[in-house]
């Protein structure tokens, strides 16, 4: 039963009262086991072993990806490698991975919050899942994969990609459960249509969706075209990976897991809190997680807590559909890529960084991706070499960062300017 109205519908008073324990419990064995934290607390002037208020939460020292990065692979995990049992990935910065691990109970702990975002979306162990996120070193497939198993449900590890094989995975299979990005989704509506699917004929009932921003009216059009409740998801790699955060059926916000993660929301220029119920960075530390535990980790999502009662009786706090980043990471198809990978890539495969831009649009549903590279001369004898640096650049692009892109030499006046200067990322799509 992964509903668990124990914790899900706890009076604040005893939930904050678990939260605090887990925090004084977690920061204590943070101090022992993570140099990086123990130098950070003293330098502070924190004593885990005293830490006796959730409002202090703001003085703990905030967490980047550059600091995860910065200690990759295991610097910043908080138990012997021995202990841990799997390990995922995501881009750090400056050209470096970030490496996430779980123990044993991080993976039980994960699957049964992943577990408990499908129930709350009204998944039912009689559903079949067609999981068509990533697997591999993605915390997306296996995240909600290993929920589904744990909740019972009958699960296919369909991956991403592919759209005539996920139709016929959905019909052979009598697939109630679409689990994907939701643009994949309206894509996978347009083909059923074009294939003259009868999608009444279907098993499918719901859908949960995540990785990527999207909207009412894309959930509108999801729900309307594939005949689907369609339910929000959000969880990011360097945290857990799925399973932070899911709506339940009232669809009016995502209720985070608040038992294993405590999240505040700052300003991300002063980095102080905002006021309750203003938009912000999301800063999230974990309560619960053994290998890689993380303090006020800054998730570089914007968003807002509603604080709200909500009619299904949960009483965690609940987050609005992310609003955007604040920091220059773009999600395509699904894949974080950060405008410095295609820089590097771009100067790793020319002599130097030429001038780019990154151009993205949508192409019917799906993300295009195209970086404009500026030709120094455009001069016939020079096309073969240019039509081979365009295709090594490409294969790059594609094998390091996990997205197809298109790549054209263009004249600079030809790229997005403002202020004299090339406009780095001109993002068309609409969601
Ligand atoms: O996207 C984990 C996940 C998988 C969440 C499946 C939900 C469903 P990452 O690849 O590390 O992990 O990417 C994390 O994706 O910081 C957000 O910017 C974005 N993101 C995740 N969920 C949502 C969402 C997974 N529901 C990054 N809406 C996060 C908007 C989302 N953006």
């Amino acid at each position: 039963m992964y509903f668990d109205p124990k914790y899900e519908c706890m009076n604040r008073e005893d939930l904050d009262q678990l939260k605090l324990e887990r925090l004084q419990a977690a920061l204590t064995r943070i101090s022992k086991n993570v140099p990086f934290y123990r130098k950070k607390f003293e330098e502070l002037g924190i004593d885990p072993y005293d830490f006796d208020s959730l409002n202090d939460v703001s003085r703990l020292p905030l967490t980047t990806k550059s600091d995860l990065a910065g200690h990759a692979p295991y610097g910043l995990f908080a138990v012997p490698l021995r202990e841990v049992v799997r390990l995922h990935g995501t881009y750090g910065l400056k050209g470096k991975s970030v490496v996430v691990g779980y123990t044993i109970n991080d993976i039980h702990r994960w699957s049964g919050l992943a577990a408990r975002v499908l129930m709350a979306a009204g998944v039912t162990k009689d559903d079949v899942i067609q999981v068509a996120f990533n697997y591999g070193l993605s915390t997306s497939g296996f995240g909600i994969h290993y929920g589904a198993e744990e909740m019972g449900a009958a699960v296919v590890p369909a991956s991403s990609g592919n759209v005539n094989r996920q139709i016929s995975i959905i019909q052979d299979y009598n697939v109630t459960t679409l689990v994907c990005i939701p643009s994949y989704a309206l894509y996978l509506a347009d083909r059923l249509e074009e294939l003259g699917i009868n999608i009444n004929a279907l098993a499918l009932r719901t859908g949960l969706f995540g990785e990527e921003a999207w909207s009412e009216k894309t959930r509108a059009e999801i729900q309307d075209r594939l005949k689907i409740t369609a339910v929000d998801s959000y969880g990011l790699s360097e945290v857990m990976g799925p399973g932070i955060a899911g709506e339940c059926l009232e669809r009016n916000g995502m209720h985070i897991n608040e038992d294993h993660f405590l999240a505040e929301v700052i300003d991300p220029r002063t980095l102080e809190p905002v006021l309750p119920g203003q938009t912000g960075e999301l800063v999230i530390t974990t309560l619960t997680k053994e290998a890689l535990p993380l303090v006020r980790f800054r998730t570089g999502d914007l968003t807002r807590l509603i604080h709200d009662p909500c009619p299904c009786g949960r009483t965690f706090v609940r987050m609005q559909r992310i609003q955007g980043r604040c920091d220059d990471m773009l999600i395509i198809q699904g894949i974080n890529v950060f405008p410095e990978q295609v820089s590097l890539i771009l100067s790793e495969t020319g002599d130097r960084i030429p001038n780019y831009q990154i151009v993205l649009e949508r192409e019917g549903r799906l993300d295009k991706a195209t970086v404009l590279v500026e030709a120094d001369v455009l001069v016939p004898d020079k096309i073969k070499e240019q039509q081979r640096f365009i295709e090594r650049v490409k294969q790059r692009l594609a094998m390091d960062l996990g997205v197809f892109f298109e790549v054209r030499l263009v004249e600079l006046k030809s790229m997005q300017f403002e202020d004299d200067r090339i406009v780095p990322v001109v993002d068309k799509r609409k969601f």
